[in-house]
């Protein structure tokens, strides 16, 4: 089955051919969208904007389309950057230095990265919605060169101390947001063929 993955993002699509090569499903081909493909995500939570751009690939290509919207939710920020992770500052290290410095007031480093993930049928139809989440702590420094975004600052919990980034591809995989999401979206599939 080929599906859309509606993203800009190159991680995204390598972490996603990695969890479905780890579920043992052969029968899935993640074809990237067409260019010209730039939605607009002005929506409210990372459900919304999920669904805006799976809907943007499917009507450009009037194909299947699975769209993640994901991001990293601070506890003592209010939930912050959520929505707005991948716009918090200019670049990657920038992101993670801004959060650092605005962390620094609070004792409570409690932090979750969320992925919403939404599946548009052919005709434009919600055929699968659910999130998959990964709870753990924000560290004080960074470390580890694996992965994207703020993975080299955050703590995944119960992994001894380890940021995302300092885990294996695999190890990444079988515990993060987006394994669970796509996880769950494999099972419906398997079980709605
Ligand atoms: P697309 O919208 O094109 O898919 P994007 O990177 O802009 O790409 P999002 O709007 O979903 O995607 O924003 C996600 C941001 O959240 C991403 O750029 C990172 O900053 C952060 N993020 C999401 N998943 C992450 C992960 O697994 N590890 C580290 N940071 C992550």
């Amino acid at each position: 089955m080929k599906i859309v993955f509606a993203t800009s993002n190159p991680h995204k699509i390598k972490e996603l051919n990695g969890i479905v090569r780890d579920f043992g499903e052969s029968d899935i081909e993640f074809v990237l969208p067409p260019e010209g493909f730039d939605p607009v995500e002005n929506g409210k939570t990372f459900e919304e904007n999920s669904l805006i751009k799976a809907k943007e690939a499917n009507r450009l290509t009037g194909m299947i389309s699975l769209a993640d919207d994901s991001g990293l939710c601070v506890e003592a920020l209010n939930g912050e950057p959520g929505i707005y992770s991948a716009r918090y500052a200019e670049t990657p290290q920038a992101r993670i230095d801004k959060l650092l410095k605005n962390l620094e007031p609070f004792e409570n480093r409690r932090a979750k990265f969320v992925c919403a993930m939404t599946l548009i049928g052919e005709n434009g139809e919600i055929l699968f919605a659910d999130r998959g989440e990964c709870h753990g702590s924000i560290s004080f420094q960074q470390a580890g060169n694996g992965g994207f975004g703020y993975d080299p600052v955050f703590l995944v919990g119960g992994l001894g101390g380890k940021t995302m980034a300092e885990l294996t591809d695999n190890e990444k995989n079988a515990v993060s947001h987006r394994g669970n999401a796509l996880r769950k979206l494999l099972e419906f599939l398997k079980n709605n063929r």
